[in-house]
């Protein structure tokens, strides 16, 4: 199945490649501009990411968006996480804000949320959520990944980062693997090749 990335973050697209091995994966278009992503929960933005890019391309577009949610800041950043530290915040900006967030505070509990949608030139769409839980550490440690994954370390992993693991080890447990796995799953559950719509 054709599919063209929505998302305009190549490491996000490096972790999608390599759970959607079985796809064809078109890049996303340079000459579309930046879509504003003003919805208000993950699914909403997936599916306005997907849908700018059926209407320039007129093919099934691909689309990815992620949260982190924080217990002791009632699930914040959550839909806002690109923008924690404020408009045009850098990735180490926001860890900086969510360091200063949290400190002294007892509960570092964490998850990362992802929405994974296709979205059809017809109107149909697909769309699985994956989740992890962890928790926030006290300070950055690694250099792979991006965004939040140096201070997130998911639970079942040894107390490493994210950001300390290949792009397969992060995949094997991360939000994104699991959406993405049960997306490829939902797209292929009919056995054959066309799409199951849930709606
Ligand atoms: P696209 O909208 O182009 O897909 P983006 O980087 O803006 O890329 P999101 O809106 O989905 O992606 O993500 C919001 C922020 O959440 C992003 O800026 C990162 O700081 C963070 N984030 C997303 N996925 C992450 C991951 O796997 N590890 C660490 N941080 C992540």
């Amino acid at each position: 199945m054709r599919l063209v990335v929505a998302t305009a973050n190549t490491a996000k697209v490096t972790e999608i490649a390599a759970v959607l091995h079985d796809f064809d994966l078109v890049p996303r278009p340079s000459s579309v501009g930046e879509v504003v992503e003003d919805g208000d929960t993950l699914e909403d933005n997936a599916r306005i990411k997907a849908q700018a890019i059926v209407a320039a391309t007129g093919e099934a577009a691909l689309a990815d968006d992620t949260g982190l949610e924080v217990a002791a800041l009632d699930g914040a950043p959550g839909v806002y996480s690109a923008r924690f530290a404020g408009p045009g915040a850098t990735y180490a900006d926001n860890v900086a804000a969510l360091l200063r967030a949290l400190d002294g505070r007892a509960d570092r509990t964490a998850r990362f949320r992802t929405v994974a949608l296709v979205y059809f030139p017809d109107g149909r769409e697909v769309a699985a959520e994956g989740v992890v839980d962890g928790v926030i550490t006290i300070s950055p440690t690694g250099v792979g990944g991006f965004g939040y994954d140096p201070i997130f370390a998911p639970d079942g992993g040894g107390g490493r980062t994210f950001a300390e693991m290949t792009v397969d080890e992060k995949n094997a447990v991360s939000h994104r693997g699991r959406a993405f796995r049960a997306l490829a799953w939902l797209l292929t559950a009919a056995g054959g090749d066309e799409p199951v719509s849930p709606a």
